[in-house]
């Protein structure tokens, strides 16, 4: 595994509509992350938060269907930049969040160097909402259905032109809260889902399995981690809690066993909401499955 890790915060909050989770990023260096990935012996650069503008008294609701659509465009740009330009520097990006529509950023950057990027989604939710189908109009609900190609042009052409992901790389893990339209495009385009009924069945280790196997031909796998795909017990402070996710342990499991495949090149950790929070527990949560992520059980 690449040891040079660079951090990069981004202090979004304009996906969706709770307030606080521009605090995410705090919380989780607060929760002690630089010095656990310290501790593994990497070399970590934290480049601090990305600049975000505060005026959040104000939702822009000028295009209700796409809540803040211009503010949550230009810190993607932004973001898209940095990410590109750690990956040129040879070192492996971690993005903290802010909500889950700093992805299209993330991914748009990481897309300059990757052909054939595989995403593991591991979140409760789909967000492969577009603006026709979203019950809410949060971009937070959209990320995965842009980075696919399919939404507003200002999305789906940010950064480059286009789709940055295909259909065939991208694993849902901990799926429990689709939306008609959601399923509708994962039933049109064939994506692999991984509900809770099938982590149920299966259990995680097959999995995880089947996940590393579906995205071995891929040439670097990205893992886009919303803390709601936890269970609300083990990490209440996001926006959209679902009950009946998954659970710490298995949690830990599926970073363990990413940390043995080797597969994972760029990571994000996101919707952590210190305002919802319990004793910062969802961000100890956050850091906590950073150590597994990366390699605490191989030492
Ligand atoms: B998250 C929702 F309708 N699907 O689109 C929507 F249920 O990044 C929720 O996964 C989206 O937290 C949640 O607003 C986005 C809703
Ligand atoms: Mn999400
Ligand atoms: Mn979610
Ligand atoms: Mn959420």
């Amino acid at each position: 595994m690449n040891k040079q890790l660079s951090i990069v915060g981004v202090p979004m909050d304009m996906g969706q509509m709770r307030r606080g989770v521009d605090m995410g990023p705090s919380a989780i260096r607060y929760a002690g992350m630089v010095e656990r990935l310290q501790e593994l012996q990497f070399d970590v650069e934290d480049l601090g938060d990305l600049y975000v503008e505060r005026s959040q008294t104000q939702t822009d609701d000028s295009g209700p269907k796409l809540r803040n659509l211009p503010r949550v465009v230009s810190v993607c740009e932004q973001l898209a930049g940095k990410v590109d330009d750690i990956v040129s520097r040879k070192r492996f990006p971690i993005v903290l969040g802010g909500d889950h529509s700093i992805a299209i950023g993330t991914l748009a950057g990481l897309s300059k160097h990757h052909q054939n990027l595989g995403v593991i989604w591991y979140d409760a939710h789909g967000d492969l909402n577009t603006e026709e189908t979203s019950p809410s109009g949060n971009i937070h609900g959209m990320p995965l259905a842009v980075s696919l190609g399919v939404g507003h042009p200002l999305l789906t052409n940010l950064y480059q032109d286009g789709a940055k992901i295909k259909k065939e790389n991208v694993v849902l893990i901990g799926t429990r809260a689709l939306d008609d339209g959601e399923k509708e495009f994962v039933r049109r385009e064939g994506i692999k889902v991984f509900t809770m009924h099938e982590i149920d069945r299966m259990g995680m280790t097959a999995v995880m399995e089947e996940t590393i196997a579906h995205l071995a031909h891929t040439d670097g796998v990205h893992l886009s981690l919303d803390l709601d795909a936890l269970d609300p017990h083990d990490a209440p402070g996001v926006g959209t809690p679902v009950i009946g996710g998954l659970s710490y342990r298995e949690s830990h499991l599926a970073m363990e066993m990413l940390a043995e495949s080797g597969i994972i090149t760029s990571a994000e950790f996101v919707e952590v909401n210190p305002i919802l929070d319990e004793r910062n527990k969802t961000a100890d949560t956050a850091v906590a499955l950073m150590g597994s992520l990366f390699g605490e059980k191989l030492k």
